[in-house]
């Protein structure tokens, strides 16, 4: 079913996590915008939004992609940021032996000559099941799910976080870890 939030979803992804430039409004290092801030600029740029539609995206998005501050006074994304203004201080947590990342086989070669790298995101995102990496990778063409050595890539030093909304995320997997599932 298609979710009736998601154009609005999509243009508060594009500002808390790519342009909040864009409508006038600035995020601290973490990722935190207020909200009344966001709501009032929004409406100054023609894409009006109540502060209950807010409220229930960051609620019922399907990939809880938003997070509420605990004094509920300001938002952010929980992942996929690419904008300068941002670096959350992720906390380094130890992973589980084995993560998956979704990608489409066209890129298989450049991943087995580069490893994964982050792009355009400020981390490489990986997911803890097979069926959650497929989604992503379908995302992108004909998918391919990758097995990552989480384990060894975290004795040898490699940081992993878990994002607010349980994304796991490195800086890079060099080849040698990546195997084909
Ligand atoms: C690929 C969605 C060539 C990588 C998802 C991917 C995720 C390479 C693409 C989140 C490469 C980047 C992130 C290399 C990596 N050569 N291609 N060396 N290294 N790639 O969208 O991981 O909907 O930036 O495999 O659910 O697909 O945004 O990253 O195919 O959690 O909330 O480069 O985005 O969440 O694509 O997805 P993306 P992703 P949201």
């Amino acid at each position: 079913m298609t979710d009736p939030h998601a154009p609005t979803s999509k243009f508060l992804s594009y500002i808390l996590r790519h342009h909040p430039e864009s409508i006038g409004i600035t995020l601290d290092s973490q990722g935190w915008a207020n909200i009344d801030t966001l709501l009032a600029q929004a409406a100054q740029h023609n894409r009006p939004i109540s502060r209950a539609q807010l409220l229930e995206i960051v609620a019922t998005n399907p990939k809880k992609r938003f997070t509420l501050s605990a004094d509920g006074s300001q938002i952010r994304a929980a992942q996929g940021h690419s904008t300068a203004q941002v670096a959350i201080a992720h906390n380094p947590v130890a992973p589980p032996n084995t993560l998956y990342h979704g990608t489409a086989t066209r890129f298989l070669d450049s991943i087995r000559s580069q490893g994964l790298i982050a792009g355009s995101r400020h981390h490489v995102h990986l997911s803890a099941d097979i069926p959650t990496a497929q989604k992503v990778g379908q995302r992108h063409g004909k998918p391919i799910v990758l097995r990552i050595n989480a384990a060894a890539m975290h004795a040898a030093g490699h940081a992993f976080y878990l994002s607010d909304n349980q994304v796991w995320l490195t800086d890079h997997v060099p080849a040698q870890y990546i195997s084909e599932e």
